[in-house]
C-alpha cells in the first residue's frame, strides 16, 4: 500500500527499531511507548484491522500471539504478565490502518482500559 506507514517500515523505506521479524510479521518498538515494554507486532500482509481478517489469516493471527509470547519470555516479563491489544476503528483509537498488535508489559496495566 503506497501511503501506509507500516508497509513503509516493513519494506525499509521508513526506519524503525526492529526487535523480531520472520516471513509473516515484523515486530518493532513503538515510537510513542506507553509502557516500559511496548512492541508492535505487524503482519507483513496489508490487512486494515480485525474487520478485514479472513479465514486465511487464522494462522497468521496465531503466529502473532506466539511471537508476542516469545518476546515477553525473552524480556523476562512473562511471569509478571503482559497485554496484547488490537485497536479497530475510531472508538478503539486505531490511528494506523494496517493491522498491528500492541505488546505491553513492564508495569501494572489497569482494567478496564481507558
Ligand atoms: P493504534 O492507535 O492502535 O493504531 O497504534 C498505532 C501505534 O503506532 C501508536 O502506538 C504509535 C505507533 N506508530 C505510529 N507511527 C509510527 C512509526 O513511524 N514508527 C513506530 N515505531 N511506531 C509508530
Amino acid at each position: 500500500m503506497d501511503n501506509c506507514i507500516f508497509c513503509k517500515i516493513i519494506n525499509g523505506t521508513i526506519p524503525a527499531r526492529k526487535v523480531y521479524e520472520d516471513d509473516d510479521l515484523v515486530a518493532i518498538e513503538d515510537i510513542n511507548p506507553v509502557a516500559p515494554h511496548h512492541i508492535l507486532l505487524i503482519p507483513r500482509k496489508h490487512i486494515v484491522n480485525a474487520l478485514d481478517l479472513t479465514a486465511g489469516d487464522d494462522a497468521l493471527v496465531g503466529r502473532v500471539f506466539r511471537a508476542a509470547a516469545a518476546i515477553a519470555r525473552e524480556r523476562g516479563v512473562d511471569e509478571r504478565g503482559f497485554r496484547i491489544v488490537q485497536n479497530t476503528n475510531a472508538d478503539a483509537g486505531q490511528s494506523v490502518f494496517h493491522i498491528h498488535f500492541h505488546l505491553l508489559a513492564g508495569r501494572h496495566l489497569g482494567w478496564p482500559p481507558g
